[in-house]
């Protein structure tokens, strides 16, 4: 293809000297560069395809990094990351040293802040504007966010602040009636009647002769005329302007020229103004357009007819939203909810089989956590999964609502463990630390897909309080699940291979890992038991003790930050009762991890059973003679 209008552009300003009238043409060589690129490293495809004329005008009005544009998951930052110098890293886009998938303040300082959870814009956006007024700046400062970001409490809780804060804001909200699936609930059913509406076409024209008129002209000076004219083509939403934002709009995402001179006229106002823009996802590529889930991300695809390469073995989440569903035609209190994930947690499924039982409840993962609550209090078994990552935000319900309360709710870790190349906001490395100190919480990893559906079973059969499961993303050991399913006694862990020298616990996925470990501790002579610890909490202390007892060196391997993971709460137990068998801990490291392969990043940071194995011959050394002299001559000074 022949970018030639691409290849001029290696940063923003370059963009404002390319002819107004170039620019339509400009967005069709990003979209053919997305298109062609993204076909080979995969990523977030159809929201990109959907915000390249909003991205050019933002990038023609306002001036990064002086500026501030802060996207809203940052998912759809690709064409911003074109437009500000990262076009020829492109093809390393999501791989370990490339680009990050999402924005991130150490990669450009054109990205003024870092994202991948929903609903962060507004509210740092607004923090940013506060500064700014505080210290007396003159940047404009832009949030935008998509309609699903519209579904999270945390955008209500800046609009509810906007108004007393700050008198220069202006959000853009980006609706394109889709979040990952089809955007729910009734934000998003209000958009959709004014974008349906027929009055939306005559409102678009009305704000399309609006800016027309004051184009050109210097917008003060036109003070009250703007207001008059501004009210003329506000559309049916009185929600923004009761929060007291100034609603525009819904205009036209895709029409470069109306996008820029409207901007250029909100950027005069000295009031907090929320623009409403309608845009297709996908757009101007057929198979996103038919499919716009699928594309919302995905890995590579034949960009000639969007197809990818179908899956073998059956996912975690796959598995899930059959067993659930296979579970709920036997057992009418089962309810499966999730927060804006029905495909990536595997419940469409369950969805069709059991639509009266399944709740999609948009990106608000607090309220879907005090909603299994409330239907735990009256007998229903509620499901919530919800990516390990995602749950984050459910914290305190897990803490206040769910466990204090002794409710029956199980909550479903999906992409617990290392997410690979979606990179540090992603990765679900932090789910044992922060429930195994909730009291009562029990707490679950399986080792393969077969002792998962076990798993599962048992939690459907759990009614004496919360209950946690966490597995990987993708699928693991490829067993195939029982047609029965077996009942797993709480906290009994299972021995896979005695020994004598070393006993590996290898925790979920990490099971593997420990029974290959063992293979080459037995080639080294070193005979090690290896156990599937099963429960992360009940610890099944019977068993760590009589292994750290009967054992030279125990070794815990876990798909978690070693800093308060598994491996810790081993080590505390330990602790308490005065075992001081050397303890090895394999886990991911005290620090954020970066986005790449998972196999590169276990080769880096020493998750492999080759590094395991030789940390452990390097601890079962005897001691150096001079560390023992050291420790007597300290013994005898003592
Ligand atoms: C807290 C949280 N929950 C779930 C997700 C997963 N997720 C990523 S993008 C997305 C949908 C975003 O839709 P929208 O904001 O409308 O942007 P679009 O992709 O349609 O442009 C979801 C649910 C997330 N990033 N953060």
């Amino acid at each position: 293809m022949n970018s030639s209008l691409l290849n001029r552009i290696n940063n923003p300003a370059d963009l404002r000297n390319i002819p107004e009238s170039d620019l339509g043409l400009l967005a069709q060589e990003i979209r053919e560069e997305l298109i062609g690129s993204l076909a080979e490293t995969g990523g977030h495809l159809g929201p990109n395809l959907g915000v390249v004329e909003l991205s050019i005008a933002l990038h023609r009005v306002f001036e990064t990094p002086k500026d501030k544009i802060l996207f809203d998951v940052s998912h759809q930052g690709y064409v911003h990351k074109i437009l500000t110098g990262r076009r020829s890293q492109m093809s390393t886009m999501r791989q370990h040293g490339g680009l990050n998938g999402f924005l991130l303040r150490s990669e450009s300082m054109h990205d003024c802040y870092g994202a991948g959870h929903a609903g962060t814009a507004l509210s740092a956006a607004l923090g940013m504007a506060a500064a700014r007024d505080m210290t007396g700046g003159n940047e404009h400062v832009v949030a935008v966010a998509g309609d699903a970001a519209f579904t999270c409490g945390t955008s209500y809780e800046a609009l509810n602040n906007v108004a007393e804060t700050t008198r220069r804001f202006l959000v853009i909200l980006n609706d394109n009636q889709w979040s990952i699936a089809k955007n729910t609930g009734a934000i998003a059913e209000h958009l959709n009647r004014i974008a349906t509406s027929p009055a939306y076409e005559h409102l678009h024209d009305q704000a399309a002769k609006f800016v027309e008129w004051i184009g050109g002209k210097t917008a003060r000076k036109l003070a009250h005329k703007i207001k008059s004219g501004v009210k003329q083509i506000i559309g049916p939403s009185v929600l923004f302007e009761n929060l007291g934002l100034r609603y525009f709009g819904p205009i036209d995402g895709h029409d470069i020229s109306l996008l820029i001179r409207t901007f250029e006229f909100l950027k005069t106002l000295n009031e907090p103004v929320l623009l409403h823009i309608m845009t297709k996802k996908g757009k101007g590529y057929g198979p996103a357009i038919e499919k716009p889930d699928k594309f919302h991300g995905l890995g590579k695809y034949q960009p000639d007819t969007g197809e990818t390469q179908p899956t073998t073995t059956p996912t975690y989440s796959e598995i899930i939203g059959k067993t659930l569903s296979d579970f709920a035609d036997h057992n009418r209190k089962i309810v499966a909810i999730t927060a804006a994930m029905p495909n990536g947690t595997g419940l469409t499924q369950f969805a069709s089989r059991h639509p009266d039982r399944f709740y999609d409840v948009g990106i608000a993962e607090e309220h879907a956590a005090l909603f299994a609550a409330g239907m735990a209090t009256r007998g229903m078994k509620p499901f919530l999964t919800i990516y390990s990552t995602f749950m984050q935000r459910a914290f305190d319900m897990i803490v206040h609502d769910i466990a204090l309360q002794n409710l029956n709710v199980s909550l479903c870790m999906d992409r617990a463990g290392l997410s690979g190349d979606d990179g540090p906001t992603h990765h679900g490395l932090f789910d044992i630390a922060y429930l195994k100190s909730i009291p009562g919480l029990i707490q679950m990893q399986p080792k393969d897909e077969e002792e998962f559906v076990d798993m599962l079973w048992t939690m459907a059969n759990h009614h004496e309080g919360p209950i946690a499961i966490r597995y990987p993303r993708g699928s693991g050991t490829g067993a195939v699940p029982k047609a029965s399913p077996r009942l797993l006694e709480v906290g009994k862990a299972e021995v896979l291979r005695h020994g004598t020298e070393v006993a590996l616990f290898g925790l979920g996925n990490f099971c593997e890992v420990a029974l290959e470990t063992a293979d080459l501790l037995e080639k080294q002579g070193i005979k090690a038991a290896v156990i599937n610890p099963r429960w992360i909490k009940p610890l099944d202390v019977g068993t760590l003790e009589f292994f750290a007892r009967g054992t030279r060196l125990i070794c815990t391997l876990e798909d978690h930050a070693v800093t308060g993971g598994f491996g810790a709460a081993v080590a505390e137990h330990l602790s308490d009762v005065g075992i001081a068998t050397p303890l090895v801990r394999v886990g991911w490291p005290d620090q954020f991890i970066e986005h790449g392969s998972v196999s590169i990043l276990r080769e880096k940071y020493g998750m492999t059973a080759q590094a395991t194995a030789n940390r452990i011959m390097q601890s079962l050394k005897p001691e150096p003679q001079t560390n023992q002299k050291i420790r007597k001559a300290a013994k005898e000074l003592r």
